[in-house]
C-alpha cells in the first residue's frame, strides 16, 4: 500500500477496503514532544508511570489530552469515515517502557466493547517513535471484513490487554507493520485484528488512542457508558455527556473520571467472570 501523508478521500478509501491506514502526520515532533512532558510531568506527580484506570479515559482528567482528542487533523479524518456527528468514547495510554517486555495480543476490539457499530475508528498517535524494534502496532489486512474472530482470555501480566485476549490462530506472515514517526497517527477499524511486540529499544514507545464512534451507536453490554461530543450534534444521547476538564487534574472531573474508568473496567471483564475465578 503505498503510504500517504494526509488522510484524503482516496485514503478514506483505502480505509475502508484494507480496515487501516497509516502514517498520518497531525502534530510535529516538537509538539508531540512538548505533550510527552506534559505525560511526564502528571507522571512525576503520581509518583510512577501511568498505570491501571490512569491510563482509561485521560481525556477526561487531562486538558490537554481534551485538546488533542478535538485535533482538527483527526476529526477531519474521521469525519470522511463516519459523517459529521462523531462521539469520543474513550482514550487510552499505550506506553511500553524501554526494554519492556510489555505486548499486546492479536485481538479485535469489536469482541469486548460491546458497541452496536461496525464504523469506530481508532487513532493511534505516536508521543515518541513507534518502530518495529519499539513495538508499533501490527495489523491484518481487510481482517475487519472477517466475522469476529475467536478470543481466548490468557491473562498474561505482560500483555496491556485487561484479560490478555487473543486470537490463536493468526498467520504473521500475514501482518503488517504500522510504524509511526513521533507526531503521527495510524487509524484503524475496530474489527481490525492487530497486535504489537515487546520494546527493545532505550526510549519509551508512548501511544495515545482516541476511539470515535457515530453518535447513533448503542452500548449493548452494560447500563452506563460515557462519550463526548467532539463534532456535530448528537439527536440520540445515548453515552452520558462527559464533562470537559477546565484544568489538568480539575476535581470536577476526578469523580467523573472514577466513575467512568470502574465502568470501563466493569465492561471489559463482562462475560470473562468464569474465566476469571479459574485462573
Ligand atoms: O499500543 C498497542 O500496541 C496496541 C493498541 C491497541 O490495541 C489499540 O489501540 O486498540
Amino acid at each position: 500500500m503505498k503510504m500517504r501523508q494526509q488522510f484524503d478521500d482516496s485514503a478514506a478509501q483505502i480505509f475502508e477496503r484494507e480496515g487501516y491506514f497509516s502514517p498520518v502526520r497531525v502534530i510535529t515532533k516538537d509538539q508531540a514532544l512538548h505533550y510527552r512532558s506534559l505525560l511526564e510531568r502528571y507522571e512525576d506527580k503520581l509518583g510512577h508511570t501511568v498505570r491501571g484506570s490512569e491510563r482509561t479515559k485521560p481525556h477526561l482528567i487531562l486538558s490537554w489530552v481534551d485538546a488533542l482528542m478535538r485535533h482538527t487533523t483527526i476529526l477531519d479524518s474521521v469525519e470522511k469515515i463516519m459523517g459529521p456527528n462523531i462521539l469520543c468514547w474513550n482514550s487510552w495510554f499505550w506506553i511500553k517502557e524501554p526494554y519492556s517486555r510489555s505486548f499486546v495480543s492479536w485481538h479485535q476490539d469489536s469482541n469486548y466493547w460491546g458497541l452496536d457499530t461496525d464504523n469506530l475508528v481508532t487513532i493511534w498517535l505516536a508521543l515518541s517513535p513507534a518502530n518495529d524494534q519499539s513495538g508499533c502496532m501490527r495489523v491484518l489486512p481487510q481482517s475487519h471484513r472477517k466475522s469476529s474472530l475467536t478470543h481466548v482470555d490468557l491473562y498474561h501480566e505482560d500483555n496491556l490487554l485487561t484479560r490478555g485476549q487473543a486470537i490463536q490462530d493468526v498467520k504473521e506472515i500475514d501482518a503488517v507493520s504500522m510504524p509511526l514517526d513521533t507526531g503521527e497517527m495510524s487509524l484503524h477499524n475496530i474489527r481490525m485484528a492487530h497486535a504489537s511486540s515487546p520494546n527493545t529499544t532505550n526510549d519509551r514507545r508512548i501511544g495515545l488512542s482516541f476511539h470515535y464512534i457515530p453518535t447513533n451507536t448503542n452500548q449493548l453490554n452494560v447500563e452506563w457508558d460515557t462519550a463526548t461530543l467532539v463534532r456535530g450534534e448528537d439527536q440520540y444521547h445515548h453515552f452520558e455527556e462527559s464533562p470537559i476538564p477546565r484544568f489538568d487534574l480539575d476535581p470536577q472531573s476526578l469523580d467523573f473520571h472514577r466513575k467512568a474508568t470502574d465502568a470501563m473496567r466493569d465492561l471489559l471483564f463482562k462475560g470473562a467472570e468464569k474465566i476469571r475465578k479459574t485462573v
